[in-house]
């Protein structure tokens, strides 16, 4: 057996007695890694990816498209959102399943400074974010688009984002569980209704809150 298939049967067998069946069922291609890594053991990512590998995107070719009900479409390279205001700040990081990373180093560009920049026509209501990974996909509402600590990051633990972590560009919404962060952005359309994403459409809530945090929630009724 590979190294890598051993790490997705540990993987696996953590995540069993933590997640509600019908989110074990499409788990079992998820890919667990981080024996690497100086961190204690329960404070260490474990790496995901709904397709079992990672997308490589080089960071002179990334692109991330911002469309829909905007009144400009744009298209960034890694340098444009490089050279717009930058945010940072460290937050503890939260998978739904119990782990969790302290500490967690984060910067790039608020989301918020995008959706200025593009210029939300009227009857938006919320976003859909795209992954190269051609897998994952994820929603906001507009409102909480605009929370500050909301971002479209570039750098993570110190560094560039990592492939494995969703590099060159990932999202990171700091007051949701760790699934709302979707790793290699590639788009994100403005919408007028919320589309439940990957992950939700597999039984985790739409309005993916940490413990204790409350914000804005889902205007569209039945989703939770
Ligand atoms: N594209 C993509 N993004 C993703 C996922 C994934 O499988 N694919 N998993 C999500 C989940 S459930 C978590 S907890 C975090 C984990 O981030 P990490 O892989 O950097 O540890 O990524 C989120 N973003
Ligand atoms: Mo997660």
């Amino acid at each position: 057996m590979g190294r890598r298939a051993f790490l997705s049967i540990i993987a696996l067998g953590a995540l069993g007695v933590t997640v509600g069946s019908k989110v074990q069922n499409f788990l079992g291609n998820s890919v667990g890694t981080g024996f690497g890594g100086l961190l204690p053991f329960g404070d260490r990512f474990r790496i995901y990816s709904i397709t079992g590998n990672y997308p490589s995107i080089s960071r002179r070719k990334y692109r991330l498209e911002v469309t829909g009900l905007v009144e400009r479409p744009t298209v960034y390279t890694l340098s444009d959102l490089e050279a717009m205001p930058a945010t940072a700040f460290k937050k503890t990081f939260q998978c739904v399943t119990g782990w969790k990373v302290p500490d967690v180093e984060w910067r790039g560009v608020q989301l918020s400074h995008l959706l200025d920049l593009a210029g939300v026509k009227p009857g938006a209501v919320a976003l859909t974010f795209e992954s190269y990974d051609g897998a994952d996909t994820e929603s906001l509402t507009l409102d909480q688009a605009h929370l500050p600590d909301v971002l479209v990051a570039y750098e993570m633990l110190g560094a560039p984002v990592t492939l494995e972590h969703g590099g060159p560009v990932r999202l990171y919404v700091a007051q949701m569980f760790g699934y709302k962060s979707l790793k290699w952005l590639s788009a994100i359309r403005v919408v007028d209704r919320v589309e439940p994403g990957y992950w939700e459409q597999n039984g985790y809530p739409v309005n993916g809150w940490l413990d204790g945090s409350t914000g804005p929630t889902n205007p569209t009724p039945g989703l939770t």
